[in-house]
């Protein structure tokens, strides 16, 4: 058996009944790892070094590990084993590893940080017994075919991005999401379904094809936003009450009809835009309440919100359709009766182009409402949706 790099005492590595070792060691051969493989828990972080040749198995008595797993940075391993490995108290990490073509952990129910990132050859996970706890998972830049061997019933947050391959993304067992969920440029017609999830903070999904939501009743802290979802026909949400920040669909091009039939109140902005084929807007029925921005733009024949009761900062709605008398019969009297922000107004139909709010209205226009001038001056508040993995790492 051949020396760490970092000295370990034989006692700490000899299980968890000494464990005291917070030391990191580095597997440097064959002979690291089943020394490794020979503690039935392994107290303290392990790392895999590179030059270990492209084969590497903790396969032994190995079940748990009180700290982490990482392989990274590393362009030898081809296969990679922990047969018996049931536990990792803190992260599992395997990224920028070129060439792994097999992840074989066939025991492994938990961990607390999944981490896969930059993985051009692995095309399924061999979590066999089904992860089902890990607070956060961060899958991004791999070719993995599909999420099977992850199962969750919680979680903290949820990345998965730039995963081309990926075109279900399935959390069937999943209730509550405490931090973020942010689904980014998967394979673009990714189908995407969290049926009993009740709860989440801040979710995000850009470029999917289908949404399945139907339990989900609150937003608590943070955003909903859709974006650049050409394949995406609908969105519908039809238990959600209430968003605590903004909610934002733009930018999808394949949009015909949204949805939010219980939805009464979204605290920050709520702007619909850019999304080219929506032409009507009836799927507010319940909502009263904008505690920013409510601002709507784009080409509508009929544009409906007839629950509305109060918008706090900014009301825009422009349309390149011809949107009736909705502005002269609904919304202007609301800004008449000081419901709608009177200095920033703007509700008008069959412009030449249709802007969002702060931008001036262009082009003629029809309908009633405020004159294009009226539009200068509106201040909206930034609504800033992260952008995650516009850089991919990973060229096949
Ligand atoms: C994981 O291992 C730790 C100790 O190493 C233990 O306290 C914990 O209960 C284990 N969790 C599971 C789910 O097995
Ligand atoms: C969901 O939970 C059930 C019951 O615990 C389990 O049998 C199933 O494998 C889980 N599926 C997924 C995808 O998490
Ligand atoms: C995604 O959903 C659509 C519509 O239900 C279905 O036609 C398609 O086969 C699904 N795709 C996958 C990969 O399951
Ligand atoms: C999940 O969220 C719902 C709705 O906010 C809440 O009632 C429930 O207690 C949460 N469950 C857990 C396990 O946190
Ligand atoms: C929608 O919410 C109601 C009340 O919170 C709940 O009883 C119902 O089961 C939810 N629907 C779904 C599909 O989860
Ligand atoms: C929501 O997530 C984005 C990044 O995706 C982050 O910038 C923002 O601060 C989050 N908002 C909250 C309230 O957590
Ligand atoms: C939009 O979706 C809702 C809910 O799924 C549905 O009731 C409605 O008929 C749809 N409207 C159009 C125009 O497709
Ligand atoms: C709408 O599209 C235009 C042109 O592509 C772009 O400049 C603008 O930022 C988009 N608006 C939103 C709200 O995404
Ligand atoms: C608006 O949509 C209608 C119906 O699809 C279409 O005929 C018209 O050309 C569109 N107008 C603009 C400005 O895109
Ligand atoms: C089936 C379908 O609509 N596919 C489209 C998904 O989005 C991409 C990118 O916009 C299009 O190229 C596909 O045609």
């Amino acid at each position: 058996m051949s020396l760490f790099k970092i000295a370990l005492p034989a006692l700490a590595v000899a299980g968890s009944a000494y464990g005291t070792t917070s030391a990191t060691a580095t597997i440097e051969n064959s002979g690291d790892a089943t020394a490794i493989a020979g503690c039935k828990t392994y107290t303290g972080s392990i790392a895999i070094a590179t030059g270990v040749g492209s084969d590497l198995s903790l396969d032994g008595q190995l079940q748990s590990i009180d700290g982490d797993l990482i392989l990274e940075n590393n362009k030898d391993i081809v296969r990679f084993s922990a047969g018996s490995l049931k536990n990792i108290t803190g992260e599992l990490r395997v990224s920028n590893v070129p060439e792994i073509a097999s992840l074989s952990m066939p025991q492994l129910t938990s961990v607390d940080t999944l981490t896969l990132n930059g993985l051009a050859n692995l095309r399924n996970l061999e979590f066999t017994s089904v992860i089902s706890k890990c607070d956060h998972l961060d899958i991004q830049n791999t070719v993995l075919l599909n999420l099977n061997g992850i199962g969750l019933n919680e979680a903290a947050d949820i990345l998965i991005a730039n995963n081309k391959a990926i075109d279900t993304i399935n959390f069937m067992n999943i209730t509550n999401i405490t931090e973020r969920l942010e689904l980014s440029y998967n394979n673009l017609q990714v189908n995407v379904s969290f049926p009993i999830l009740e709860s989440a903070n801040n979710i995000s999904l850009r470029a999917i094809g289908s949404l399945d939501i139907p339990a989900l009743s609150k937003i608590n802290v943070g955003d909903f936003g859709v974006f650049e979802s050409d394949n995406l026909t609908s969105i519908s949400a039809p238990n959600l009450t209430q968003i605590d920040g903004a909610l934002v669909i733009a930018n999808n091009k394949g949009l015909q009809n949204i949805s939010f039939d219980a939805l009464t109140k979204v605290d920050a902005n709520l702007q619909i835009a850019n999304n080219t084929n929506l032409h009507e807007l009836q799927g507010l029925p319940k909502l009263k309440n904008v505690g920013a921005a409510l601002d709507i733009s784009g080409n509508f024949s009929k544009v409906e919100t007839p629950s509305l009761e109060l918008v706090k900062g900014v009301f825009n709605l422009q349309s390149t359709g011809n949107i009736g008398d909705v502005c002269s019969k609904f919304y202007d009297p609301l800004r008449d009766s000081n419901k709608l922000p009177k200095g920033k107004y703007v509700c008008l139909g069959e412009l030449d182009k249709a802007n969002t709010a702060g931008t001036q209205p262009s082009g003629s226009s029809s309908g009633s409402g405020n004159k294009p001038g009226a539009a200068v001056g509106l201040s909206v508040p930034s609504i800033s949706l992260g952008l995650v993995g516009l850089f991919a790492i990973l060229l096949l």
